[in-house]
């Protein structure tokens, strides 16, 4: 490709400005552009290409403007990462045990992973679908995010002032769920729809009784925004048909104290392909029209405290027949299997995918709203929900091309939907409900994520396109590929692709973006010696000067202090088979001044960030010799960072024998043999 006269300069002018946002050509002159000329056309890079590296680069020490939460898929993980650059900033373990947190290994994390398991089960993996950041007038606040787990229909809460997962949640009213996590305007509830209806409580029912015994549900869970913590007792559920709700989103401003959600399969179809039934895949797609799902959650909030609803597995569920008949639950038509609810910034209009059908469907919550204050209804469904005509419900339809999914929203009154089928993301009026632009995606584009794109004041500016295939876009790395994330800029019109990005961790569904200035994490645990999940004061915090090993009736407890670089006690010794309970304080109160604890065998591993207290509670059941050792690269001793963790054998009585040890071994495992002994 040839260089222009005008690229040099453009490229020169840039980099003697130091930053380009608007693509225009700065009237300089050249200087030192004939080394930059040159570079390009070794690389064969076009105008286009280096205008783009310029509105993504980032020099070293820079920040970036926005932080993007994305969910890792059936990595169970969260991925944080910052825009424009889309340099990826941490994983964050959210329902897997993650070794570089030493997440899922101490006392702390395992007992937060614990609240995720399902009938006593632990389970080690996820499938995260939808990250959603704490809003305050529907606004991000940047204070928490929550993520729900499809697989296993759970909840986690982290907290973003140490980016760390605080809470795990499960109901067994669900098997699983997809319209999570979604929050209310002030992050009242987060709501968690069912996805795959199942009977209610984790009971049996055979699914040929799928109309009279499976249901859908909608939990919402209670959020205590000063504890930091889901209130579980202050949750409650809607019951649903099983129609197969899919995605939901809350109302707000004008729509605040409603939610919606669409569904799939009015047809109450479950499959059966070897039993005579059409497959799921058709038999969901038979009707033309569904039914999106709106809900009254403050109502349902006060028939529930008023006492209208029953028990089920530990959850308050309000009765469909009492959602129905109070005002709570109410059905409009969407055209087929449809995919998607985005609530526009002022709150009142609804959009939702066709998928099936090229159009985007745009409801106007004034005109429901009118229809069920004037109880004017089409008719019930099989279970008695009142439907709102479609024709009196919507603001309008727009045709935007092959396979609309999500959508997002920018500052200038514009949507931005994605287009799965057609590999695209179109830019549409919402008020004309008119296609202004389209660009291309590479490839099949799932969900997307404009900056700040779904709260009540968008910022536009940037677009994320979170595709499912990524094909030839990089370097082969056998069949699995990782996935695409295509940074678009939205300033410029046409819009302009800057940047592919592989996401080789799970499959992630969809991101939030919010602006960095927001969030203000802290570097250190202050004081030393805080638990992170707590935040407070451990109860074992250890103290510099006051390191012991104390034996007591429940074992012995290790009191342990880390610091540049050295662990204090170096030499720990026990008995085989004692419980151990390994009380390890990060005394550093300096930025980034992270100690690792490895002791091999143990299956222990802790990340002790500065001022971060960890217990372990663990048998030896293993006698030997066993190094530990600091897995951070802390200082230039490093190294040296090192002890070890002797295990005495329980039968060695004179200590510094060691090749009589193993016959005298064997003698405790034949000691049921003798206690038949005593009996004649
Ligand atoms: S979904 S690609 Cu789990 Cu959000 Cu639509
Ligand atoms: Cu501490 Cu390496």
């Amino acid at each position: 490709m040839m260089l222009t006269n005008g690229m040099t300069w453009f490229v020169a002018g840039a980099l003697a400005l130091g930053a380009c946002s608007s693509g225009t050509t700065p009237q300089m002159s050249a200087g030192g552009g004939a080394g930059l000329q040159e570079l390009m056309k070794a690389r064969n890079l076009s105008e286009g290409d280096v205008q783009a590296a310029l509105k993504t680069y980032t020099p070293t020490g820079k920040h970036d403007e926005y932080y993007m939460f994305a969910s890792g898929g059936h990595g169970g993980q969260i991925i944080v990462i910052g825009v424009p650059s889309m340099r990826i900033l941490k994983y964050i373990g959210v329902f897997v045990p993650e070794p570089w947190q030493g997440y899922g290994f101490d006392n702390q994390t395992k007992e937060v992973l614990a609240g995720g398991k399902r009938h006593g089960k632990d389970l080690t993996w996820a499938d995260t679908h939808h990250p959603a950041l704490s809003e305050t007038a529907g606004d991000y606040d940047g204070q928490f995010l929550f993520i729900g787990d499809k697989a296993n229909a759970r909840m986690a809460v982290i907290d973003l002032a140490d980016f760390t997962t605080k809470q795990i949640v499960t109901s067994h009213l669900i098997e699983s769920d997809h319209g999570a996590a979604f929050v209310t305007p002030n992050t009242e509830y987060i709501i968690e729809p069912t996805q795959y209806a199942a009977p209610l409580g984790g009971v049996y029912a055979d699914v040929k009784e799928y109309k009279e015994k499976y249901r859908g549900a909608a939990i919402f869970w209670k959020f205590d925004r000063d504890k930091g913590r889901i209130d579980e007792d202050k949750s409650f559920a809607i019951e649903l048909p099983p129609y197969v709700q899919d995605l939901s989103d809350a109302g707000k401003l004008v729509s605040d104290g409603w939610a919606f959600c669409n569904s799939l399969n009015t047809e109450l179809v479950y499959g059966g392909n070897l039993e005579g039934n059409p497959p799921m895949e058709s038999g969901w797609s038979q009707n033309d029209m569904d039914f999106l799902h709106v809900m009254n959650w403050k109502k349902a909030a006060e028939l529930v405290a008023a006492g209208k609803s029953k028990t089920i597995a530990g959850m308050k569920v309000l009765p469909l027949e009492v959602a129905a008949a109070e005002g709570v639950l109410f059905f409009v038509p969407e055209p087929k299997s449809p995919h998607g609810v985005d609530i526009t910034p002022d709150g009142e209009s609804i959009v939702i995918g066709g998928k099936l059908d090229t159009h985007a469907t745009v409801y106007s919550f004034n005109k429901m709203k009118a229809l069920i204050d004037a109880q004017k209804f089409e008719g019930k469904d099989a279970y008695g929900v009142p439907i709102l005509a479609f024709k009196d419900a919507i603001h309008g339809q727009v045709d935007l091309g092959l396979g609309p999914l999500h959508t997002q929203f920018d500052d200038k009154g514009f949507a931005y939907t994605s287009l799965f089928i057609e590999s695209a993301t179109a830019k549409w009026s919402v008020k004309e409900l008119k296609v202004v632009e389209k660009i291309a995606s590479s490839y099949n584009i799932g969900h997307l994520s404009t900056a700040e794109g779904d709260t009540v004041s968008p910022d536009g500016k940037y677009l994320v396109m979170m595709n499912k295939w990524a094909l030839d876009r990089f370097a082969p790395v056998g069949p699995l590929l990782p996935q695409n994330f295509q940074l678009v800029d939205l300033s410029t019109s046409p819009m302009q692709l800057l940047y592919d990005m592989p996401i080789p961790l799970g499959e992630p569904h969809y991101a939030q973006m919010i602006k960095a200035d927001k969030l203000k994490p802290h570097a250190i645990y202050k004081p030393a010696g805080t638990d992170p999940i707590t935040g407070e004061k451990a109860e074992h915090a250890v103290e510099g000067g006051k390191e012991r090993i104390e034996t007591r009736g429940d074992g012995v407890h290790v009191y342990m202090s880390a610091i540049r670089s050295h662990f204090t006690p170096d030499i720990v010794r026990v008995k085989e088979g004692d419980t151990v309970h390994l009380h390890i304080t990060n005394q550093e109160q300096a930025d980034d001044a992270t100690h690792g604890f490895a002791l091999d065998s143990y299956n222990i591993n802790l990340s002790l960030e500065p001022g971060e207290h960890s217990d372990v509670t663990f048998v030896a059941d293993r006698a030997g010799v066993f190094p530990m050792y600091c897995t951070e690269f802390c200082s230039a001793l490093h190294l040296e960072m090192a002890g070890y963790f002797l295990v005495e054998p329980k039968s060695a009585a004179p200590a510094p024998e060691p090749a009589p040890a193993p016959e005298p071994a064997p003698t405790p495992e034949p000691a049921p043999t003798p206690e038949p002994a005593p009996n004649p």
